[in-house]
């Protein structure tokens, strides 16, 4: 049985992790608390941008001599290996540390082995913590990125009932509610890039930046990048200096992915056809289907020509969670192959 302090402890981790989520990259977001000898919080800590602190040094950093007989969690296997920063096996262990929980191995194979020095050590060493929640939550982009080489994709979409992202006119706004912008709003600033193709930014020349509710932008913006051949205006909104961004002059999916190598959490925001190649290229990992209830009869759909020419061919997906937001019903799914 774990322990309820330890449970609560998690839970601080993971919400640490997810805090940082976006501004680690290409290292994964780490959340770790420690626990002093009787249990009560003595430090909490996330992986600082690339070249800075771990999680496990913040949140020993934070706890001092309290970590003396006590307890750490984190949500990755503690690191083995000196790097930008020196191995946080070693730091828990010289901090005095007597058991370690951690969620998930590190597959990466410079880095990992934590577990064995710690053992070695003789600390306790509890693994698997609160997994799920760490494999579908924070870490999902880098372990996927760690486990296949290639960035997360998730393709994200608002639609009405008859499945389409514009009127008759071309006009596209307000078709999800207020509480689902806002949440696209909020999960863009903890992403490593947004893609859309030149289509959609020649016809709804959007910003793609993240901002917060008051309309200012978000601390942390992620890369913005354009995806196509056709020219796009030096006035584009896209090209602001209100975040970084990169044109790709290439329809090919494979030369997308592989410059986003360092970006392993990205988000497909449009237009359809972006949507269908990414869907055909078999390069969607995550669907986020906003669905709207609204009905406009005629205008643009969603995706256009994902290469399906027939009912055996169509692109099945499973349902990963089903939520309202507003007035909105957003469906998160994954690849019936997964
Ligand atoms: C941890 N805690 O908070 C993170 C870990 O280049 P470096 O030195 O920053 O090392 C990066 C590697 O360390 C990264 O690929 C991953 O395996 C691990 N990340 N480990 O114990 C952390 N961010
Ligand atoms: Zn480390």
């Amino acid at each position: 049985m774990t322990p309820p302090e330890v449970l609560e402890a998690f839970q601080f981790a993971l919400d640490a992790s997810e805090a940082v989520r976006g501004t680690t990259s290409p290292n994964p977001p780490v959340g770790a608390v420690i626990l002093d000898a009787s249990g009560q919080v003595a430090g909490v800590g996330a992986t600082a941008p690339p070249g800075g602190p771990h999680a496990e040094v913040r949140a020993l950093a934070a706890a001092g001599d309290r970590a003396r007989g006590g307890t750490a969690v984190v949500t990755l296997e503690p690191c083995n290996h000196t790097g930008r920063t020196g191995p946080c096996a070693r730091a828990l262990v010289d901090a005095g540390i007597a058991s370690v929980y951690y969620s998930v191995s590190d597959p990466n194979p410079i880095a990992g082995g934590g577990a064995d020095t710690l053992r070695a050590a003789g600390v306790t060493v509890h693994p698997g913590l609160g997994a799920d929640a760490v494999i579908h939550g924070p870490l999902r982009a880098w372990l996927h990125r760690a486990r296949t080489g290639r960035p997360h994709v998730t393709w994200k979409y608002a639609a009405t009932l008859d499945g389409r992202s514009a009127a008759q006119d071309g006009t596209s706004q307000w078709i999800s509610g207020p509480e689902s912008r806002a949440r696209v709003h909020d999960e863009r600033s903890r992403l490593d890039a947004i893609v859309v193709g030149t289509g959609t930014v020649l016809t709804d020349d959007p910003w793609l930046t993240a901002r917060l509710p008051d309309g200012q932008l978000a601390p942390h913006q992620p890369l913005r990048v354009v995806v196509g051949l056709r020219e796009i205006p030096t006035s584009a909104r896209v090209l602001d200096d209100a975040a970084p961004t990169l044109v790709l002059r290439t329809r090919d999916i494979g030369e997308v992915l592989d410059a986003l190598t360092d970006h392993p959490d990205v988000l497909i925001e449009g237009g359809p056809r972006l949507a269908g190649a990414f869907l055909a290229a078999r390069s969607v990992d995550r669907v986020q289907a906003y669905l709207a209830p609204v009905v406009l009869g005629a205008g643009t759909t969603a995706v256009q020509d994902a290469g399906v020419h027939t009912v055996t061919e169509a692109l099945r997906f499973r349902r990963e969670r089903v939520e309202t937001v507003g007035a909105d019903v957003l469906l998160t799914l994954v690849p019936d192959r997964d």
